[in-house]
């Protein structure tokens, strides 16, 4: 065994592995006084072996689908890869500008991030006084509800479920009605939860208005006829969720009865900027003119306004910032929002 083993050192290095040894006896009658010989298998060498193994293993593409996997597994790592440079955009930019920092620690996308500190003046104050005018630039699209006394303007009110539609209805209609004294109506088309009815006829209730409840396109187109008298007419509706398309293709059908209402999505400034996209995505059915976001006072930052305004240059409405009736609520400043955006 042991000339074996040396002439396998021989033939194949000090790195070659044994993969099989053997004794047995050649010659002799019946097994017995034969000489006794010793075979050994072996093989080089762990390195092939190791390169070998780290080499990915390899798709066949010989069906569809073994090539829909393999575009999958290619378009994953592809996304892993920009993830990855990303991320390392973020942390290079991180390192060289406290604003970058900034705007990140307030959830502004990366890109979008990088795009607004390019080219600012080193000097601190000076530089956080320009980026903060770049972020007013963005939000320059604001415009409340107008409502004037010769005519009937009509608002409804769409978005995903609980982000504080009939609240906000309640609030405005308080501010019209009592503040400012115009003719107010209130229609609801949520006529799913008993609840909701109610929630807006006890706040109807409360602000002296009339509030009608529809449950058909023809309903409402009759209720919108019956309130022409109005300065404001406030339309709730069911919250929705974004991925229904079939429910938002309802309320789309709905508001479609009367081509002069004027359409604001709702949108919780607590939404992930993921989540507020496909929400901006599969309301667009319903063509909303304005976004009007609540929950200010719940947000820990508001980097989604920015994130999507940067993409959709939409005009912004109110934001709301408390659940008082009818107190917290205010039309969207600017120059405010941007300092908002821009918090320490
Ligand atoms: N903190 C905070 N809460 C709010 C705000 N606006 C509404 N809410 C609360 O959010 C909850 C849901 O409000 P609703 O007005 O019922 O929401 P909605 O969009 O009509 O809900 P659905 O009709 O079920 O889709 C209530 O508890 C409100 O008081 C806000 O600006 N800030
Ligand atoms: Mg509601």
């Amino acid at each position: 065994m042991a000339t074996a083993m040396a002439n396998v050192k021989q033939e194949l290095g000090r790195e070659a592995v044994i993969l099989h040894t053997r004794r047995f006896k050649k010659g002799g009658i019946f097994g017995l006084w034969g000489k006794e010989m010793v075979e050994v298998m072996a093989a080089v060498d762990t390195a092939a072996a190791t390169v070998a193994e780290k080499r990915p293993p390899t798709i066949i593409a010989n069906t569809e689908d073994s090539r829909i996997s393999a575009m999958q597994l290619e378009m994953s790592s592809m996304r892993k890869m920009i993830e990855q440079m990303l991320c390392q955009a973020a942390d290079n930019s991180k390192e060289s500008s406290p604003l970058m920092e900034l705007l990140l620690k307030n959830d502004i996308e990366p890109t979008i991030a990088a795009n607004l500190i390019k080219g600012l003046p080193d000097g601190q104050s000076d530089s956080r006084k320009f980026l903060i005018d770049r972020i007013v630039n963005c939000l320059q699209r604001v415009e409340g509800i107008t409502v004037s006394p010769s005519s009937c303007k009509k608002i409804a009110l769409v978005g995903p479920t609980g982000v504080g539609k009939t609240t906000t209805i309640a609030k405005l209609a308080a501010n019209f009605a009592l503040k400012e004294g115009y003719k107010v109506a209130l229609i609801t088309a949520d006529t799913y939860r008993i609840a909701a009815v109610e929630q807006l006829k006890i706040y109807g209730d409360i602000i002296g208005v009339p509030i009608d409840i529809v449950y058909s396109p023809d309903e409402l187109k009759s209720a919108l006829d019956r309130h022409e008298d109005k300065h404001l007419v406030l339309i709730d509706t069911a919250g929705r969720s974004p991925s229904n398309h079939s429910q938002i293709a309802e309320l789309q059908a709905l508001l479609s009865v009367d081509s002069t209402i004027e359409t604001h999505l709702v949108l919780s400034t607590t939404t992930k900027y993921r989540d507020a996209l496909e929400i901006v995505n599969n309301f667009s059915v319903c063509f909303p003119q304005k976004i009007l976001f609540t929950k200010v006072d719940e947000a820990s930052n508001l980097g989604t306004i920015l994130n999507l305004v940067y993409h959709f240059p939409t005009s912004l409405s109110y934001m709301t910032t408390g659940q008082s009736v009818p107190d917290d609520i205010e039309l969207i400043n600017s120059a405010k929002l941007a300092t908002m955006i821009l918090r320490d």
